[in-house]
């Protein structure tokens, strides 16, 4: 089962659930952000109240995140990730040092009405030159900081900007496109072990693979709750928050994505996110026009 955001007929968001090859209207939920102020005992209840369900094929999918929900990243959390930033940049230690710190770097990546989901267009800079995915686990928090679910984010990252100076990290991280969740989050009752899933990618290029990549959510050295927490601690999620967890798979340094890269990012039990890059700021332009009353 996977909580899922569509648009209906009319064009209204409505808030579902896919089971199969179905959806499912949730009862008496406008929302996500009213499914994220759930308590996870009573979001277990919500789901099991559904309307007539009609056949996913064909639905538009909306980013499963709205209202004031946000998504954060934690940083250089696999050994991966650690190495390829102190190859990429100009100040090595500061990516030593936090792998190992008690404190985890997080950052903002986007609040809800600049992500993109699964089919929209991811984006490059045009003033970066060397791009690369970032395939991670996210962790979905409730409003009282429970972890109530699991998704696929991709983390799309300039390897430039930040290599010149770690304080570009802002920069290199949050821009049109930058932030991609898969449409569906898959409740954390029925995922047994989320330290122990497997993540795998393909790039395309004009139909051929140009990079594979594949890592395991056990090789992530962080606590799933403990970030929560972290996160939690000086902040309120009133719509709850999404919170991608590191990536560990990160391209050789001769590897730049292109604008037309079809990018696939799988996690075990939880489900794909493909989409396709697009260079600069116009293509996104439908992300800043959108109604958030009447459209996402
Ligand atoms: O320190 C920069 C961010 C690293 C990151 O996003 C990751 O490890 O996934
Ligand atoms: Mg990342």
């Amino acid at each position: 089962m996977h909580l899922v955001r569509y648009q209906s007929s009319s064009g209204r968001p409505v808030v579902g659930v896919r089971t199969g090859d179905s959806v499912a209207p949730i009862e008496g939920v406008a929302s996500m952000a009213e499914l994220f102020r759930l308590s996870l005992a009573d979001l277990q209840t919500a789901v099991t109240k559904t309307g007539t369900a009609v056949p996913a094929d064909g639905l538009k999918w909306l980013p499963p995140i709205d209202g004031r929900g946000e998504v954060w990243c934690a940083g250089v959390t696999y050994e991966r990730s650690r190495g390829a930033r102190m190859e990429e940049s100009a100040e090595q230690s500061v990516y030593d040092k936090v792998y190992t710190a008690e404190r985890p770097e997080l950052f903002q990546k986007a609040p809800a009405w600049r992500v993109v989901t699964d089919g929209e267009p991811v984006g490059i800079r045009v003033d970066s030159g060397h791009d690369v995915p970032e395939p991670e686990l996210a962790v979905v928090a409730n409003s009282h900081g429970e972890i109530i679910g699991y998704t696929v984010c991709n983390d799309m990252s300039s390897r430039s900007i930040e290599g010149v100076n770690p304080l570009y990290v802002p920069q290199a991280k949050l821009f049109a496109g930058g932030c991609a969740l898969a449409s569906g989050i898959r409740p954390a009752w029925e995922v047994a072990d989320a330290k122990d899933l497997t993540i795998d990618v393909v790039i395309t290029r004009a139909g051929d693979e140009v990079f594979t990549g594949t890592t395991s959510t056990a090789k992530l050295i962080r606590d799933l709750q403990e970030l929560i927490d972290v996160l939690f601690l000086p902040n309120d999620f009133p719509d709850g928050v999404i919170l991608a967890t590191g990536t560990g798979i990160v391209p050789e340094l001769d590897f730049r994505l292109e604008e037309g890269d079809v990018i696939t990012i799988s996690i075990d039990q939880l489900g794909t996110l493909t989409n396709t890059v697009a260079l600069g700021r116009e293509p996104f332009a439908f992300l800043a026009a959108q109604n958030l009353e009447e459209k996402r």
